[in-house]
């Protein structure tokens, strides 16, 4: 077997987004195209040589493919060993979970989330470091400045491994070892939960409903509630992977998740919900005839996180997103922890957790996660809430009402413009930008605006500063509007627009958040001039 160098271009648009390189798939089969992005990332490992790497995906069309190239291209770079799922699947919390049990090196993970597959759908690529997150902006942006300057690549001429049987396989100096994810990542949960409870809760008549979308999370699904915690039949959907998703978005909210939403709304629907997305870290949480926003999710689970084996000691901080609800900042305020507000993307929750200083994370995008690995993680947010259900004795509704009762509401919604041609998002942006004076002390309403600025983060372990993570607006009540642009969309623009209020008054907190955040959504539309920008009169998506 000889390595081959193969003279290559550079691309220029390989810029890792929020969560790694997303582009569609067409883009990725380009010749070279994958190569020159993972000799990149080779590139900018110090002493690859020997190292073992953690390999997988969410399955998703050209996964086999990538997995068998990024193979040969380890083997030819001299890493030592890599670990691969079976079949190359590995969710993002999996592959996690396994990276730090191993103690390997890192890994790859090959996913786009929640973004629809197949041969036409989008296909993505990133970087996990030794402590099993994803790589921080440092390492993330050395990737990028290499992809701009690559002129060959490293690969080895050889057949393709067999990655459907466990075992170990040879590709030239390296180790192939094939591994079943599921088992090493079901036994983490033992080790967080109350299994035995859970059990009983289920055994009970307890009725829920967990979609796996036909993406990553369906074997681990039936490995956790069906081996190990006998849900009946019929409590498990769509748990077959498959690599377009079924056709559809594997995208855990009340819009993509419909079937699920439409049996726990519907006559004599289950007790409780849950999906995940396409490489199983974000989750969905509801409750018969109610949906629980991944905002306050985090909070009640905070709130409640001693009732849990894994966390019975308490919890030493919680972070969150910038756009995420300050729910939880109530919860660590009454705990006596600190509250970290850091820019979107789980990236920035890894040296927080490395360091100690928080123990929960959550996003608003329906991210939830802990330090037992250091990615979000749909499953372990959905036992921890059966968890807390078995212990409560409680209904999902009950719980997050007396929260409110306790804490106030802090109600939330993200409305998405999605594939608004970039000119457009980027001409709102700069319109926002340019009316911070104007717009501070301004009264509109009910609300006068307290502070407008454009978010910026500094890491207070290294030091490191992120700018350009979206624009608050923020009012003298607590009240908030953000506006940011995604980072992890393949088509035009993504304009996300994200709307807070604080009701501290039960008897008023039973409302729509749509329209208790009328004023709020009026006064974002008025500054923002989006209607006249982007031609929307609508968001794509409301969640
Ligand atoms: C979105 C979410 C963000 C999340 C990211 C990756 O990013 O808003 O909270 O961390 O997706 O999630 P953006 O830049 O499009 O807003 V996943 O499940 O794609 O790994
Ligand atoms: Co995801």
């Amino acid at each position: 077997m000889s390595i081959l160098k193969v003279a290559t271009k550079p691309f220029n648009d390989q810029k890792p987004g929020t969560s790694g390189l997303r582009k569609k798939v067409p883009v990725f089969q380009q010749a070279h195209y994958l190569a020159n992005f993972v000799q990149s990332i080779f590139d900018s490992i110090e002493d690859r040589m020997s190292q073992t790497l953690v390999l997988g995906g969410d399955g998703r069309y050209f996964n086999l493919e990538a997995i068998q190239i990024i193979l040969k291209m380890a083997a030819a770079n001299g890493f030592k060993r890599v670990l691969v799922g079976k079949s190359g699947i590995l969710s993002t919390p999996a592959a996690s979970c396994v990276i730090r049990k191993y103690q390997t090196d890192g890994g790859i993970i090959l996913s786009a989330s929640h973004n629809p597959a197949g041969k036409d759908g989008d296909f993505g690529i990133k970087y996990n470091i030794g402590a099993g997150g994803p790589a921080p902006e440092k390492i993330t942006e050395a990737i990028f400045a290499r992809s701009k300057a690559i002129n060959e690549y490293l690969i080895l001429q050889a057949a393709d491994v067999a990655i459907d049987q466990i075992g170990e396989y040879r590709l030239g100096n390296m180790v192939v070892q094939v591994i079943d994810p599921v088992v090493d990542y079901a036994d983490l949960m033992e080790t967080l939960f109350d299994f035995a409870a859970i059990r009983t809760l289920l055994a009970r008549g307890f009725r829920m409903q967990f979609d796996a979308m036909h993406a990553v999370t369906g074997p681990y699904a039936q490995e956790i509630f069906g081996n190990r915690l006998n849900a009946p039949a019929g409590s498990l959907t769509n748990c077959t992977p498959l690599d377009d998703f079924g056709g559809g978005h594997p995208d855990p909210n009340l819009t993509y998740a419909h079937d699920l939403v439409e049996s726990l709304y519907g006559e004599d629907g289950p007790d409780f919900g849950a999906a995940s997305d396409g490489d199983g870290d974000r989750n969905m949480i509801l409750g018969k005839r109610f949906f629980v926003t991944p905002s306050d999710s985090l909070a009640v689970l905070a709130a409640n996180a001693t009732l849990v084996p894994g966390y019975k000691q308490g919890i030493a901080g919680i972070a969150r997103s910038m756009p995420t609800s300050a729910a939880a900042d109530r919860v660590a305020a009454k705990l006596g922890i600190p509250c970290f507000e850091t820019p979107t993307g789980w990236k920035f929750f890894g040296n927080l957790m490395d360091a100690g200083m928080v123990t929960l994370c959550g996003e608003e995008s329906f991210g939830t996660g802990s330090n037992h690995v250091r990615e979000k993680d749909g499953l372990w947010a959905v036992l921890f809430w059966l968890n807390v259900i078995a212990v409560r004795k409680q209904s999902v509704e009950d719980i997050v009402r007396s929260h409110w009762q306790q804490f106030g509401r802090n109600i939330y919604s993200r409305h998405d413009y999605e594939a608004v041609p970039a000119d457009a998002a980027n001409g709102v942006m700069q319109h926002l930008h340019q009316s911070f004076t104007a717009l501070t002390g301004k009264t509109f309403g009910s609300y006068t605006v307290n502070i407008c600025d454009d978010f910026s983060y500094t890491d207070p372990i290294d030091g490191s500063i992120s700018s350009g993570q979206g624009i608050r607006i923020i009012f003298t009540d607590g009240s908030r509007i953000v506006f940011r642009l995604s980072g992890t969309g393949t088509e035009g623009a993504t304009l996300r627009l994200y709307l807070e209020a604080y009701e501290p008054d039960v008897s008023k907190q039973n409302v729509d958040a749509q329209v208790a955040l009328a004023e709020l959504i009026a006064i974002a539309q008025q500054i923002s001039e989006l209607h006249a920008r982007t031609g929307r009169d609508k968001p794509t998506v409301i969640t």
